[in-house]
């Protein structure tokens, strides 16, 4: 008999100090029940004077019911590999949890190796279970398997939300460790090679809760006027790669990041009569391919997690049979898998906060030291791209920030991983360019006109060498900024003292 009971019983299996991974990858698939209530009981406890804090793995980022419920506790000791929940962010810039922001692949195989503490407890939402041990995630998978095998108990929420008919969309597949690890043997983005459902013995579910919960997943933005550019200048840009022979005709697979940048391209690239119908290998499905895929413009999408609005799920619910077979969910290890990536040729996409005049990428850090989310997968898949591109805004906050800059504040993606930047004004193609060159093709192509002048006369002003740069004024504009609250203010001569 699985032993059913209600989410405040099933907290109780999580003690002070555990270490507790959660499935799913963003808020699809992410526990909701258990994790509130894991946080009402450590508030509970610290108003009588008790320790209560847990450290926690995901797969990727959670919904508010998990990330903001137990930062807003202050349960939280530490927490990777990423995030994007706005009190959790505060807990982590304030030094109130520890946070390591990580290569989502990575994760899996860290903690099989030791590199990172065991996990107790593993929280899986689900929409089937058997008393033979067979949990079928829902919809987002992240590192369940993983978890899975490697804590002492688990927890299921069983979400009637979503229905056992979902089984048949995952891949679980956890690859063997080295020195007897094998390739991966995924030659096709549709190639299944796993179960479908995480086998676990089944003395270790120690709770099932049963929920009835939609995904918490935000809703995009809008396409506006840049946004729009964006995706019209990365079609353009794919399309004359196709022209030139440098994309197959029959194309590559597209793998796209997350937030709303991405959800607008990957739109305009759906919508562009000149890109045929593409596969994408990506980790975050987002709405703008559900649409593409009934349209017949997305043929097949190999992801995470399906990270989409309650009416795409339930659109997908309602025609299971059409989406189930254009539709695969694996382990981030496998759908962010550098071995993968490199094989199938994947052209990624992926957004930068803040890019330099070099071509090195910032994706994680506002202005140098807040953290914004974290590095996800981008890194995963930019390193090991067929053709890596990147795309921002030229500016944020009405102007006042230059997505670029003469010395990026952090280091996400290096110079020598990033081929391509794209903006609203245009495309700036790095590959096989000197730093000069860059710098010349980035601030004619993609920087804001009115920053122009002034990256141009840090040029100037630079050391002549490999990579020119001032280093009294590298940072002047990120200074600028903090004192004026405006980088078109900056004067290079009030920073050379
Ligand atoms: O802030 O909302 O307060 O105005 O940053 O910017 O333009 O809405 O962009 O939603 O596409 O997110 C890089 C964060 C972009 C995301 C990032 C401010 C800007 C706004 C968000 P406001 P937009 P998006 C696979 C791939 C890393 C992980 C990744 C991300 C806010 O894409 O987290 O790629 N990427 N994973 O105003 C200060 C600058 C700024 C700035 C923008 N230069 N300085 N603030 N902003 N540029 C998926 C996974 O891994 C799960």
């Amino acid at each position: 008999m699985l032993p059913f009971m209600s989410a405040e019983e099933a907290a109780k299996f999580v003690h002070n100090g555990d270490v507790v991974g959660m499935g799913g990858f963003t808020p699809a698939g992410a526990p909701k029940e258990v994790p509130t209530a894991i946080a009402h009981m450590a508030s509970a406890l610290h108003a009588e004077g008790k320790e209560f804090k847990i450290g926690i793995y995901t797969g990727a980022s959670t919904g508010d019911s998990c990330d903001g419920e137990l930062a807003r506790a202050h349960a939280i000791s530490f927490r990777t590999p990423y995030q994007s929940n706005k009190d959790l962010r505060n807990e982590l810039n304030n030094q109130d949890a520890h946070y390591y922001d990580m290569h989502l692949s990575e994760l899996a195989q860290d903690l099989r190796y030791g590199f990172l503490p065991k996990p107790d407890v593993a929280i899986i939402e689900a929409c089937e279970v058997t008393e033979n041990g067979e949990i079928v995630p829902t919809a987002g998978v992240g590192i369940a398997p993983t978890i899975c095998n490697l804590a002492d108990r688990i927890i299921v929420e069983l979400n009637a939300a979503m229905p056992p008919v979902m089984r048949g969309m995952h891949d679980i597949y956890e690859p063997a460790d080295p020195p007897v690890r094998r390739e991966i043997p995924i030659y096709h983005v549709n190639d299944r090679i796993g179960f479908d459902c995480i086998k676990v013995n089944p003395l270790k579910i120690v709770a099932v809760v049963r929920t009835n919960r939609p995904n918490e997943v935000a809703k995009f933005a809008d396409l506006d006027e840049t946004t729009q550019r964006i995706g019209n200048n990365v079609a353009l840009f794919l399309e004359t790669e196709m022209k030139n022979g440098r994309i197959p005709k029959s194309f590559l697979p597209i793998q796209s990041g997350v937030g709303n940048i991405a959800n607008a391209v990957l739109g305009a690239l759906g919508e562009n009569p000149n890109i045929p119908p593409f596969e994408m290998y990506t980790e975050v499905i987002q709405d703008s391919v559900i649409g593409l895929m009934k349209e017949g413009r997305v043929k097949f999408a190999s992801g995470c997690s399906l990270t989409i609005g309650a009416d795409k799920l339930q659109d997908i619910l309602d025609h299971i049979q059409f989406f189930r077979s254009r539709i695969v969910l694996r382990p981030q290890e496998i759908s962010n898998n550098p071995e993968v990536a490199r094989r199938l040729g994947l052209i990624t996409i992926n957004t930068a906060l803040e890019a330099d005049i070099y071509g090195n990428i910032n994706s994680t850090h506002v202005l140098g030291t807040k953290m914004m989310n974290g590095i996800g997968g981008s890194g995963d898949f930019t390193r090991n791209a067929y053709c890596s591109i990147y795309t921002t805004p030229s500016t944020a906050k009405g102007g006042a920030i230059s997505a670029f800059v003469p010395m990026v504040s952090h280091v996400d993606h290096s110079e020598h991983s990033v081929k391509v930047i794209i903006t609203e004004h245009g495309i700036a193609d790095l590959r096989g360019k000197s730093p000069i060159q860059r710098a010349h093709e980035i601030i004619d192509k993609c920087v804001d006109p009115s920053y122009r002048p002034l990256l141009n006369e840090y040029l100037a002003l630079a050391k002549k060498a490999h990579t020119p740069h001032n280093l009294a004024l590298a940072l002047a504009m990120h200074q600028e900024f903090a004192k004026s609250g405006d980088m078109r203010n900056t004067r290079w001569e009030n920073y050379l003292k």
